[in-house]
């Protein structure tokens, strides 16, 4: 037994076949100092036009080259890790940590009731001890369909878990398991369970079309009461409910089994009031959890982000309770996946490189960062020792008045809601020094920064069977949309004063700061990827060569570097279990969000950064669920409506294949030298033919197209109008 007890409660391996990736990495970087040396050697002199075009692609592939060595910490050395649960238990059964898992939802027109206590129901029901296990939804509109489908699932939970723990069932969201189960020995539960669940769902569903609660529950539970002095979302007081609690005795599920703790919070919101969206939200959590549970461990995830596996706490807890290496360990995180991905993914939102490479490679530097959903963490470490003290001592005092009684719970909702309210954070360090801080809209991954910057580690563990599932965007505008998000966030992060660029030298590994920069980028990187998507193309309506002829000696390195790159590319994409046309679909995505998504996440940032703070480029959802369901299935590409981030991607792709176009069209008729630009312009002609290739879906939208996911006929006027106009103009120019 003794060799037991030292015994690791997980184990790490690293990834092998490095060297063979660095030498090839270096052999591709002496290719790229090629191209810049010929850049700088061989500027035309005989045209204006030419040298300007030359310089500026010198320049596109000086970023280029630099940006993709920021990409190579990633990949150095990847670690994989893999906990031993069995271990866990054996030494720490008895002693295991109490656990506060929080739920965030914003919205109940996006994110339907229905899926939000699915989630809560999957999490509830954790193979772990129930009285050490507290769940919290935090609903950022204030909603009372959302409370009354938490009041629902905590009715149906009395019988759920335990079906849970009788049958094993995993996964434990209902939706997730009626779907995947359809014969099992134990039909006869299994119909009952089914029925009392499809009840509810329907109970739901109906008060969410009538915009209002059923009169008679509405009376029958005093939380409603609650909503008497609400007026909107965003003008409402603290609205807190303790649905279940051990100390109540109807807190007992079907076998007379305690229940996790379940508590509703509704933030107070004033229109006056920055509220700071999620990260606001997960700090109010935090502190009224740590009045009424206070466990160590926070788990959070979105509310579309179901538990796929029931064991996935006692996975993240081997990695933080282990005695050797746990105490360095800030964070857990898993991956974000997603089970509406189609087979060749046509909107890249698997983020499979991302989450099968590069974030095992961020492991190996001090760990990932933290991606705001699927993430386990250490309060104390969230949100600051002294605090949680402070709270604990608060709390022990209700714990003296002895048994609680239903009087001392209402106290204690009573109590908990001051820590809610909008006043509470003033002159403060909250969001400034305590729990996640705020002024970003990657509110999560900033943290994350901070937290490695106090000398901490984070792990990410990526098991094969899933943690947590959730649903990924369906539609191109919403691809476009959190792209956008995502990259504006990670650009603020670099310019705020927690920027991993220069706040973290010297506190976190310098491989890990490349990494972090890498994603900072993104929107950076639109300026090169949109200059080398229109000038080129352009330089060959006109004539005018920009790359080394097909027979000089420095087309090797250009050839050398393009095809290398994407091979290398393409087969890490198909090492992380995707296809060939999902690679080729995963670059068509990689373009649109460089050439839309990113160009309007940095004008945005810029434009916020000298006041003008309301962001302009909406893109607005729309709703047409079922054929669009559809046609996401058959992997059709969906634009939806109008939007400007469109009119760029179709302008885009209409610019190349005119230009493609014309050119042959010149050669044809009027030079007298035949097809004589495959040398002297073949890397033009390459460029905008893989660019008209990758971009077939555009002009099938455009042009071709008759349903409702078309590009819409706005957009072609305008896009055409736009390419043509470029076209004639850059041609009149001497
Ligand atoms: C989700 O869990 C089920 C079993 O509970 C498993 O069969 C399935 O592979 C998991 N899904 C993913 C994507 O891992
Ligand atoms: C929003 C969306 O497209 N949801 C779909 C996700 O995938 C499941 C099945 O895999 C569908 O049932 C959902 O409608």
């Amino acid at each position: 037994m003794a060799e037991v007890e030292h015994s690791p409660l997980f184990e790490t391996k690293r990834a092998k076949g490095r060297v063979f990736y660095k030498v090839f990495s270096l052999s591709l970087f002496v290719g790229i100092c090629f191209i810049w040396v010929f850049r700088v050697s061989h500027i035309p002199r005989e045209s204006e036009v030419g040298k300007w075009g030359w310089i500026g692609l010198f320049f596109a592939e000086l970023c280029f080259g630099l940006y993709w060595l920021l990409r190579h910490p990633f990949r150095w050395n990847l670690l994989f890790r893999e906990p031993f649960r069995q271990r866990l238990s054996q030494r720490y059964e008895k002693v295991l940590p109490k656990v506060d898992i929080f739920v965030c939802t914003a919205d109940p027109g996006i994110e339907p009731p229905v899926m939000v206590i699915n989630t809560v129901l999957s999490v509830m029901a954790y193979e772990y001890p129930p009285d050490k296990l507290s769940v919290y939804l935090s609903d950022d509109a204030g909603s009372d369909i959302t409370f009354y489908a938490l009041l629902e699932a905590s009715i149906f939970a009395k019988q759920w878990l335990p079906f849970c723990r009788k049958f094993k069932v995993d996964p434990t969201s209902p939706a997730a398991y009626f779907k995947t189960i359809h014969s099992s020995t134990h039909a006869k539960e299994l119909i009952t369970i089914k029925k009392l669940y499809q009840d509810m769902e329907s109970r739901i569903e109906n008060a969410a079309k009538m915009g209002r609660v059923p009169e008679e529950v509405h009376t029958e539970h005093k939380g409603f009461s609650q909503w008497d002095s609400y007026s909107s979302r965003r003008d409402h007081d603290t609205i807190l409910q303790i649905l279940l609690h051990e100390t109540d005795s109807s807190a007992k599920d079907v076998d007379g089994k305690v229940m996790p703790v379940l508590v509703y919070l509704a933030r107070e919101k004033r229109p006056q009031v920055a509220h700071n969206f999620k990260a606001g939200a997960m700090n109010s959590l935090i502190r009224v959890s740590s009045m009424i549970s206070n466990g160590e461990i926070i788990l959070n995830v979105d509310c579309d982000m179901y538990s796929n596996n029931s064991q996935s706490l006692r996975d993240a807890l081997c990695f933080l309770m282990d005695e050797d290496k746990g105490h360095e360990i800030a964070y857990v995180q898993t991956p974000q996946c997603f089970e509406n991905i189609t087979k060749n993914d046509l909107y890249g939102g698997a983020l499979r490189v991302v989450y099968e490479v590069e974030f095992h490679g961020m492991d190996s530097l001090g760990g990932p960062l933290y991606a705001g959903t699927g993430c386990f963490h250490r309060r104390e470490i969230l949100c600051g020792r002294k605090f949680s003290d402070q709270y604990e001592k608060d709390r022990n005092e209700y714990k003296n008045i002895g048994d609680m009684t239903e009087v001392s719970l209402h106290e204690l909702e009573e109590e908990s809601k001051a820590l809610a309210s909008c006043t509470f954070e003033i002159n403060t360090l909250w969001g400034k020094e305590v729990g996640l801080l705020y002024g970003c809209s990657l509110e999560d991954v900033m943290t994350g920064v901070s937290i490695k910057c106090r000398g901490l580690k984070s792990v990410f563990y990526n098991p094969q069977r899933r943690a947590f599932l959730g649903v990924a965007p369906n539609t191109l505008p919403q691809t476009l949309v959190q792209h956008k998000r995502w990259s504006e966030g990670c650009f603020q992060i670099l310019l705020s004063k927690h920027s991993p660029a220069w706040h973290a030298y010297g506190l976190i590994s310098p491989g890990l700061q490349m990494a972090y920069c890498y994603y900072n980028l993104w929107a950076f990187i639109c300026w090169p990827t949109l200059y080398y998507c229109v000038i080129p193309p352009l330089y060959l309506l006109k004539g005018i060569p920009l790359f080394p002829q097909m027979s000089s000696p420095w087309f090797i390195p250009f050839a050398y570097v393009i095809l290398g790159d994407s091979s290398y590319c393409m087969m890490e994409f198909l090492w992380s279990k995707g296809t060939v046309k999902g690679w080729w679909n995963e670059l068509r995505i990689w373009l649109y969000k460089r050439t839309s998504s990113y160009l309007f996440a940095f004008v945005d940032t810029i434009l916020k950064s000298f006041g003008f703070s309301e962001s302009t480029f909406v893109v607005s959802a729309k709703v047409a669920e079922e054929e669009v369901s559809q046609r996401y299935e058959k992997e059709i590409m969906e634009f939806g409506s109008s939007s400007p981030m469109l009119t760029v991607l179709a302008t885009l792709a209409l610019l190349n294949l005119f230009c493609l176009l014309g050119s042959f069209l010149k050669q044809v008729f009027i030079s007298e030298g035949g097809l004589r630009i495959f040398d002297a312009m073949a890397l033009q002609v390459i460029i905008s033919g893989v660019l008209v290739l990758i971009n077939v879906p555009v002009y099938q939208g455009l042009f071709l197209r008759k349903d409702e996911g078309r590009l819409p006929i706005s957009v072609a006027a305008k896009s055409t109008a736009l390419a043509l106009s470029a076209c004639a103009l850059f041609i009149s120019l001497s």
